[in-house]
């Protein structure tokens, strides 16, 4: 008899934190509870789980797993660095293909009607929205979101905390540097230095931030 996941944490209490509580249970876990810091969240119910206080509070609780839910990069990352949790978990909605080749880092998400193809690298996490696909031998990096609707064409790199905004997508064996973003519906022909925002069809660079 296969032992019952214990019940999980989820950190942040917005819109993403809606479809990772679904996505949860989805692929068979029990959601816990909620936490946020925005202290007038405290108490709501998110799809009928309860906010049940501040990040710090965690440490107080029974909780050994969680998945931080939300979208920002660096508010993830910041999270990551600060919270101490026994396991992040790492979340597969059942109607998402992910091939048994894919690494998955801990705490990374991926969406309903994801696919992730053979011999790619995802970090820790990282979000593979809802209907993205990544291809063969990509390597996305810590942090990375991968908007909804976004491909990546085989060997593509996504650098650490990159944003591919809805829509993009990349040709094969384009670099994304770290902390980069392409703005919705961008085609990536070539590479995009980290840091930079690219934007358009072909994207190009706008601003660096
Ligand atoms: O710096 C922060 C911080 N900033 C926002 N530290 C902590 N601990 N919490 C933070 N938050 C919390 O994240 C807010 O209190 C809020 O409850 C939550 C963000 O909710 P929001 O609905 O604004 O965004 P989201 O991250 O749930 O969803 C965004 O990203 C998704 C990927 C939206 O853009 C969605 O449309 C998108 N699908």
């Amino acid at each position: 008899m296969s032992r019952p996941l214990t019940p999980v944490a989820v950190i942040g209490a917005g819109g993403h934190a809606k479809v990772v509580i679904s996505t949860l249970r989805a692929a068979g876990h029990t959601v816990g509870g909620v936490f946020d810091d925005d202290p007038r969240k405290t108490g709501i119910s998110l799809l009928g789980v309860k906010v049940l206080g501040l990040t710090s509070d965690i440490v107080n609780t029974d909780y050994r797993a969680a998945v931080i839910a939300i979208g920002n990069n660096v508010t993830r990352r910041n999270l990551a660095q600060r919270i101490k949790v026994a396991e992040w978990i790492t979340v597969v909605h059942p109607a998402a293909w992910v091939d048994p080749t894919v690494k998955l880092g801990q705490g990374t998400v991926v969406f309903a009607a994801a696919v992730i193809q053979p011999d790619t690298i995802v970090g820790d996490h990282v979000i593979i929205n809802t209907g993205s696909t990544v291809d063969h031998d990509c390597v996305v990096g810590d942090f990375a979101h991968v908007a909804p609707g976004v491909h990546l064409a085989g060997e593509t790199q996504l650098g650490e905390g990159a944003l591919l905004g809805i829509g993009v997508v990349v040709k094969p064996c384009c670099r994304i540097g770290e902390w980069a973003i392409v703005g919705a519906g961008g085609v990536v022909v070539k590479d995009v230095p980290a840091s930079v925002t690219a934007v358009g069809v072909p994207a190009v660079p706008r601003r660096v931030r």
